[in-house]
């Protein structure tokens, strides 16, 4: 609630100093800062909100920069499209976008390019043409078969396997997704199969829905991956009402913050994920440095990206961080105190 309200304030101040701009061209140039915006998913996000402190500590390393955090109610291209096209309107410098499809914001944020703003992807992916560089958190295919290899080691390489996702038109769980296919397909999985994928729309309430038709759906349903933070938390929520711990065993992307509990008490044995904060911190690094022409997103340029080093622009703009962690009982306690 406070965060809410403290981004509700930060808009109604920008939407004052934009307005009191008037016709300058660009937003940033009197008072020396340039504003981007980070635009997330959805609000209500822990995750999120992770990597919009990430984004502030890149704010305070760097000082030419003011980052605002935005996101539509619900996890729809439409609510995105909608807050981009104001952002044109303000004539903000640059948008980081973890989009909630990766080609339904294309023309809108080709757009806001033709526009001067610089427009990057990071978490969840714009189609290439619609950013001008994309950062993954880590390597699409390594994240993927490692969510299936974790719950393969719960299950005993055996049963029927759940997939609760965020939302159908998801980049990142898409492409994760696709991967976990690739995985099941090893001669070591033979006895085990996914049965389903279903959505969660990265909503709890649906999240938790739906992870209780799977368990009436499939009734000797093994494990269920979730590669979401909300309904990875949802789900253990779900297993724990049923009292189906040690019968269905999930793993996914989950907060250790959020997921501290679970994985003590041994609902969620282990999950992953990588650091959140960093994500936004190393997505600000890249907006100013696209702003300023350190870089202009040419494959083998090098990002500079304060206490992450320097990170290479791959082939067609994409960018990646680095290596997920691994949380269990013996670090999340650890974890949880971070992100
Ligand atoms: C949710 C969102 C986000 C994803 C994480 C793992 O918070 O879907 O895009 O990266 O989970």
């Amino acid at each position: 609630m406070k965060k809410i309200l403290s981004i509700l304030l930060v808009l109604s101040l920008i939407t004052v100093a934009v307005f009191a701009n008037g016709g300058s061209d660009k937003a940033a140039a009197d008072d020396g800062q340039y504003k981007m915006v980070l635009l997330v998913k959805s609000l209500g996000n822990g995750f999120f909100e992770a990597c919009d402190d990430g984004a502030q500590q890149a704010v305070a390393e760097l000082g030419n920069m003011e980052v605002v955090y935005m996101g539509p109610s619900q996890s729809t291209a439409e609510g995105q499209i909608e807050i981009i096209e104001t952002l044109i309107a303000q004539k903000v410098d640059a948008i980081a976008i973890s989009a909630n499809d990766r080609d339904a914001l294309i023309p809108v944020t080709k757009k806001a390019m033709a526009a001067g703003i610089k427009v990057i992807s990071w978490d969840s992916g714009i189609n290439i043409g619609g950013r001008i560089i994309d950062l993954a958190p880590s390597n699409a295919e390594f994240i993927g078969r490692q969510q299936y290899q974790l719950i393969a080691e719960l299950t005993g390489n055996k049963g029927q396997i759940g997939i609760l996702s965020a939302t159908s038109q998801a980049t990142n769980q898409n492409e994760w997704i696709k991967w976990m296919y690739e995985e099941a397909k090893k001669p070591e999985y033979a006895d085990m199969e996914i049965v389903e994928v279903v959505y969660g729309d990265d909503a709890s309430d649906k999240s938790y829905r739906e992870a209780v038709g799977l368990f009436s759906k499939y009734p000797d349903l093994a494990g269920i991956i979730s590669p979401t933070t909300i309904g990875v938390l949802a789900g253990a929520k779900a297993i724990e009402d049923e009292g189906l711990q040690g019968k269905v065993q999930l793993t996914g992307l989950g907060l250790p913050s959020e997921m501290q509990h679970y994985i003590e008490d041994g609902t969620c044995v282990q999950m992953a994920l990588w650091n959140p904060v960093d994500l936004g911190y190393t997505a600000t690094y890249i907006c100013e440095a696209l702003i300023t022409g350190k870089i202009t997103g040419a494959e083998g340029e090098m990002i500079p990206a304060g206490r992450m080093g320097e990170i290479p622009v791959g082939a067609d703009g994409s960018a990646v961080m680095g290596a997920p962690f691994v949380f269990n009982k013996s670090n999340v306690a650890k974890f949880a105190a971070i992100f």
